[in-house]
Parts: C-alpha cells; sequence; structure tokens
C-alpha cells in the first residue's frame, strides 16, 4: 500500500524541533548500511534518522536521545505514526500508535526494517548510544506487531511490574536463563495451564509459527533476550495456536505482559 494521505509534515511535526536544531549542526557523515534499501540522513551522537524503501513503502524513522538515558523513537509506515519514548533512569516506557492497524504489507515492511536495522547497528549489546539501542529495540518490537489489529498504546514502569502470583500477569522484564527449567503460566479458553519448559528448548513449527527458542523476544539475530513473560507467550501460542498476537482472544494479554519485554531495551537477559 502507497501512503498519500499522510502528509509528511505530520511525520516532520512530531518531531520538528529536535530536528531542526539538528540540522543547523555541522551534521558529520553517517555511517554506510551495508543493506541500500537502508538510507541514513543524520547519525550522530544524539539523532539517527533515515528511511527504509521497502518496495510499494517506505519506513521513515527518527530515533532521538532527549539526554544521556531518555529518547524517543518515532517510525511512519503508511499511513501509521508509531511513537515509543523511553527513560532507563525512571524505568517508564510509553508507546503510542494512535489506533494504527498495520495491513500486511506494513507489517511485512516493518519487519524486513527491523533486520536492515539490526545490520547497521550492529549487536545490541555493542550500542552505546541511548538512541541507537532504543532504534533497535523499537523495530524488533514493531517486528512482530500483529496484522490487522489496533496497536495497543501501552505505558509501563517496568522495574516496578509484579505479577499477581509467581508467572501470572505481567512479570516486568524477568530475565531466564538459557538451559534453566521455568514454568510458564498461561490462560485462555480452556482456564489457567502450566507447562514446564528448557529456555530456549524447540518447541517446533506450527502453522502458526515456529516456535524455535522458547521464551526469546524477537526475531533478529542480536537484539533478542530471554524472558518469562516472552516464554508464557510463546508456551501460550503454541497451545492455542495464536497468530493474531494482541487480538488473540487467548494469548492477547500474555503478548501484552510481554511487550515491555522488548520495549525496555536497556535491560538486558542474555
Ligand atoms: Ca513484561
Ligand atoms: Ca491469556
Amino acid at each position: 500500500m502507497t501512503n498519500t494521505t499522510t502528509p509528511r509534515s505530520l511525520f516532520v511535526m512530531s518531531i520538528g524541533l529536535g530536528l531542526g536544531l539538528a540540522a543547523c549542526a555541522e551534521a558529520p557523515a553517517a555511517p554506510v548500511p551495508s543493506d541500500e534499501r537502508l538510507r541514513i540522513d543524520q547519525h550522530d551522537d544524539r539523532v539517527v534518522r533515515g528511511a527504509y524503501d521497502a518496495g510499494e513503502l517506505a519506513v521513515e524513522f527518527v530515533a532521538e536521545s532527549s539526554r544521556e538515558a531518555a529518547g524517543t523513537v518515532t517510525v511512519r509506515v503508511g499511513d501509521d505514526v508509531l511513537v515509543l519514548t523511553a527513560d532507563a533512569v525512571t524505568g517508564e516506557v510509553a508507546f503510542d500508535a494512535a489506533g494504527a492497524r498495520l495491513d500486511a504489507d506494513e507489517a511485512g515492511a516493518l519487519a524486513s526494517f527491523a533486520l536492515a536495522i539490526e545490520a547497521y547497528l550492529g549487536d545490541a549489546d555493542d550500542v552505546s548510544r541511548f538512541h541507537e539501542g532504543l532504534l533497535a529495540g523499537a523495530s524488533n518490537y514493531l517486528s512482530v506487531a500483529p496484522v490487522d489489529a489496533t496497536l495497543p498504546d501501552s505505558f509501563h514502569v517496568v522495574e516496578g511490574l509484579k505479577g499477581t502470583a509467581p508467572g501470572t500477569g505481567n512479570d516486568g522484564k524477568t530475565c531466564v536463563a538459557r538451559n534453566s527449567t521455568r514454568t510458564a503460566t498461561f490462560d485462555g479458553s480452556q482456564g489457567t495451564r502450566s507447562e514446564s519448559w528448557v529456555v530456549g528448548a524447540n518447541g517446533g513449527v506450527q502453522w502458526n509459527g515456529d516456535f524455535a527458542g522458547m521464551g526469546r523476544c524477537g526475531v533478529g539475530t542480536g537484539s533478542y533476550d530471554w524472558t518469562l513473560d516472552c516464554l508464557e507467550h510463546d508456551a501460550c501460542s503454541r497451545y492455542y495456536f495464536s497468530s493474531t498476537g494482541v487480538a488473540d482472544h487467548n494469548c492477547g494479554d500474555e503478548w501484552s505482559e510481554a511487550s515491555d519485554d522488548y520495549t525496555a531495551f536497556w535491560k538486558r537477559c542474555r
């Protein structure tokens, strides 16, 4: 789908102050991405900005550090503008999707975009500047966004999240070590169910997904983490054949509980 309805000025307006200031500074030469579909317009101590050419669609992005451990990334795909704001000091992460619903082309563009960003920035562990980590984390999160479902806005104070009982509710970003055995608890139309899983085990391939790497949040090669909420979403999706992300009537709540595990990128679970 080619975007023709959202004026570029809207996107620029939402991020305008920072870009305006940056444009006045002497911009250093940005590194050249290996993926020629990725264009970097600015990459410096405060901003990464550019666009990804996904054929019919373009993904435009700007990630900006407002200070050392806080920042905002804005991603525009098709008609949709998606904004993730994070502050590692307070632990706050906010995602504003403005009611966006992604079609298959837009979701596919975001998945390709995420891989190009990861190839450009390198392993998330090696990223030292906040806006770079924020861009890697946000693109990884958006790469798993569901198709044809209204994306939920969210606000989390990640460190303050605790499940109401072990393994239920949002466990914040609780790391689980690979090869350790953990209990994944999830609910659905058949009630509450607990399964024992070795973190990282291969849960097999089903029509609704590839469950190699149970507990892994993310699809890329370097930006993933292993967490309890991601394990529970994996187990739920595998059991109920969930394929609609947050819109799934069985595993949508588990999807939401795992969303902060993606977006709180500064806490690594490797
Ligand atoms: Ca969580
Ligand atoms: Ca559920």
